[in-house]
């Protein structure tokens, strides 16, 4: 057993669509031969996964019959059964079947927003067949090309009644389960209503039930959006809102590569580990570390399973080398609060007459105080040798 060996404990997840991904892109089409989802749960299980997730279309083909939809649940309960494996989370495809080209609960046409609740009726009972208590949410067709096809305000208020329905019918189903809403700024739409993680949490804010209802960002779609990864997470966090996470590497600037974790911004991937597993200090994320990606079209199934490897171990690698970073006593004095007898309370607590008039008493000299050097050089320069492995 390596040290970077996965294990259950660690709450590893891959989507049915991440490891089962046949290759298939705009230009090109499938590479590899179509896996059934009970083998790629015994596959994923031999890995070192925790759990597997699913959109209802990756079990139960779009269109099954009733008693085909119970013989494929069936069979799947048994490959769960047979390895252990879990599945926490379970989310709806809103976004191949043509039906839903112009959007699901944000489309014009009051028939498709009915079947999209339709569909996520039925998919958050498969879910809750299967154990899983997040539920995700991805916009993936709610966005336009033509922005001029409907107000903008109108299509936000259209999510917010479905996602309060949704809520709705969840608590009087007793599944308590949590939503988790993923955001994402564009494509496969030229523009994806609530396109950010802090646009969600606002958005979270507006609805009904929102104690039920967190995030569940993506390391690719923040990245698309040209912002920081981490400080949306931690912003959720702060909140007690990040309910998920989908992890996988992106270049800035490209379409959505979902690829293989820590396979492009390191320093990054170790700072989001530091904040998910707590080594920079504060409560730490609970829920699965879910790979939201898949390997590259130039792999045959081997590749696959190198992918789904890779993410894991890279994981564990930076966790490990994140530990040794926030334990370096050089970091920890760098990186110690401030603190001031005499200011530090006037700052905390909230408003007072007697703060405010003890702040505008205070003398500071401000050119003294600019003059501080604050080492991010020596910082930054100890972080990138961790990462590098030269410094434990
Ligand atoms: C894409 O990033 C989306 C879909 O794959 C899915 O709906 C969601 C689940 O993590 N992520
Ligand atoms: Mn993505
Ligand atoms: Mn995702």
């Amino acid at each position: 057993m390596n040290a970077f060996d996965p294990v259950s404990q660690d709450l590893f997840t891959f989507g049915l669509w991440t490891v089962g991904n046949p290759g298939r892109d705009p230009f090109g089409e499938p590479v590899r031969p179509v896996q059934s989802p009970d083998r790629l749960v015994h596959k994923l299980a031999e890995c070192g996964a925790y759990g597997v997730n699913l959109h209802d279309d990756d079990l139960v083909p779009f269109g099954s019959s009733a008693s085909e939809r119970d013989r494929i649940v069936a069979s799947f309960k048994k490959a769960l059964a047979d390895t252990g494996m879990k599945v926490p989370m379970a989310t709806t495809n809103l976004f191949s079947q043509p039906i839903f080209k112009d959007g699901a609960f944000s489309s014009n046409d009051p028939k498709v927003r009915a079947f999209a609740l339709q569909k996520t009726m039925r998919a958050i009972d498969l879910g809750a067949e299967l154990g899983a208590t997040i539920y995700v949410f991805w916009g993936g067709r709610e966005g336009t090309e033509a922005d001029a096809c409907r107000d903008p305000r109108t299509a936000i208020a259209r999510m917010r009644d479905a996602l309060d329905f949704l809520c709705g019918y969840v608590k009087e189903q007793g599944y308590g389960m949590r939503f988790a809403l993923e955001a994402k700024p564009n494509e496969p739409r030229g523009d994806l209503y609530l396109p950010t993680t802090g646009h969600m949490l606002h958005f979270i804010s507006t609805l009904r039930n929102h104690e039920m209802v967190g995030v569940n960002p993506e390391v690719a779609h923040e990245t698309m959006a040209g912002l920081s990864f981490v400080h949306n997470v931690a912003q959720a966090m702060e909140r007690d809102k990040l309910f998920h996470i989908d992890l996988n590497g992106q270049k800035i600037g490209r379409y959505d590569q979902d690829l293989r974790f820590g396979s492009e911004d390191q320093k990054g991937a170790i700072l989001l580990i530091r904040l998910l597993e707590g080594t920079m200090g504060g409560k730490r994320y609970e829920g699965p570390r879910h790979f939201d990606a898949h390997a590259y079209r130039t792999e045959d199934e081997a590749g696959v399973w190198d992918f789904a490897k890779g993410c894991m171990r890279t994981y564990k690698i930076l966790h490990a080398r994140a530990k040794a970073f926030d334990s370096d006593p050089e970091v920890m004095a760098l990186i110690t609060e401030m603190r001031d007898a005499q200011i530090d309370p006037l700052l905390h607590g909230g408003y007072s007459k007697q703060k405010a008039q003890a702040l505008k008493g205070l003398s500071i000299d401000a050119a003294q105080v600019a003059k501080r050097g604050l080492r991010y050089e020596r910082l930054d320069q100890l972080l990138v040798e961790h990462l590098l492995g030269v410094r434990s």
